[in-house]
């Protein structure tokens, strides 16, 4: 046993307040913690409950409908509108941080508040994220509300597995008759990936999909990862480059150029810019949210294809 050795001597009426926030089996525990003891588990239970389920799920999702590479803003929407689209599709999220997410836990220079253009407010509702309306646009008082609010409503899909720490380091292609389709993704975890240059060779791991989305970003030592893959093997003939900052342009300019941008691999957010030598839009995350949007939409017109 555990805690202080007397209960809390707590005013009935902060009882009753309590009771009612927290629920009565977690203020009974608070009142209780001399007999207080955690259910008995050997190690090897913990090991196993884990295992077995990442094992069964790298299994399960070696065959799969969609693949989204990056949890970013964009990802974790496009992963969202599929997911609640279309609950009879596979959809394997793969994320090279630890951490989900992006570059969405802050709204711009660690200024905590997130903003978002109208009409972006709609993705917000169907999410379930409170926001201030300041006319034209739209305020989450946190940036990390949103994230946390939108990977939970993800990650709580049935048919939504998300591999984080999990690097995408290559595409599979097929060919086509002037060109590849992506076909897949060729993984490895991200500790494994960033120490190709120490050892001399860790083979990957291999996911093949029906459609591949990619919001690995703007250029970086991971970003824009799809891309730069397409432009060495000859599919994209160059980057444009991510050009200054206009919010006026580049958030219309990444919803409306988000498309298939080569058979099989569809391309929004941030990566997009580097693709057509789009805008950025510094600390607006509007387009993210509806280019995710309408890269799920392209996503189930080219899987039913
Ligand atoms: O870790 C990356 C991040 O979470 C992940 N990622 C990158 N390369 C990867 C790879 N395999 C797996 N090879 C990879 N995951 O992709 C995610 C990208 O998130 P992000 O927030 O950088 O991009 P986004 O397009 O979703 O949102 C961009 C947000 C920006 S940047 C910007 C500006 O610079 O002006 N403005 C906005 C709104």
């Amino acid at each position: 046993a555990v805690g202080p050795k007397k209960p809390l001597d707590v005013a009935a009426e902060v009882k009753e307040r309590v009771a009612a926030g927290l629920g009565k089996e977690l203020t009974d525990l608070m009142e209780n913690w001399d007999q207080f003891a955690f259910a008995p588990i050997r190690e090897s239970q913990v090991s196993r409950a884990m295992t077995r389920r990442y094992f069964k799920d790298l299994d399960e999702h070696a065959e799969t409908d969609i693949i989204i590479i990056g949890a970013g803003s964009c990802g974790l929407s496009a992963a969202f509108t599929l997911g609640t689209l279309r609950p009879d599709l596979k959809i394997t999220i793969i994320e090279s941080g630890v951490a989900p997410g992006g570059g969405a836990w802050l709204g711009g220079q660690l200024f905590s508040a997130m903003v978002m253009r109208k009409p972006a407010d709609a993705f917000l509702r169907a999410v379930g994220v409170p926001y201030e309306d300041e006319g034209d646009y739209v305020v989450v008082k946190h940036a990390a509300l949103f994230t946390s609010t939108l990977l939970s409503r993800v990650l709580a899909m049935d048919n939504v597995k998300m591999f984080n720490a999990t690097a995408v380091e290559d595409l599979i292609t097929r060919p086509t008759e002037d060109g590849v389709r992506v076909a897949g993704v060729v993984t490895n975890w991200t500790l494994v990936s960033l120490n190709h240059d120490t050892q001399s060779c860790m083979d990957p791991n291999t996911l093949n999909a029906s459609v591949v989305l990619s919001f690995t970003g703007h250029d970086g030592p991971f970003g824009a990862f799809s891309v730069k893959r397409l432009v060495s093997m000859k599919q994209l003939p160059e980057l444009g480059g991510m050009r200054g900052l206009d919010m006026q342009r580049a958030e219309d300019a990444i919803v409306k150029n988000t498309r298939e941008v080569v058979p099989g691999l569809i391309v929004g957010g941030m990566e997009l810019s580097e693709v057509d030598g789009a805008n950025r839009m510094g600390p607006t995350f509007g387009a993210m949210a509806l280019s995710g949007v309408r890269a799920a939409q392209v996503a189930i017109e080219v899987f039913d294809q």
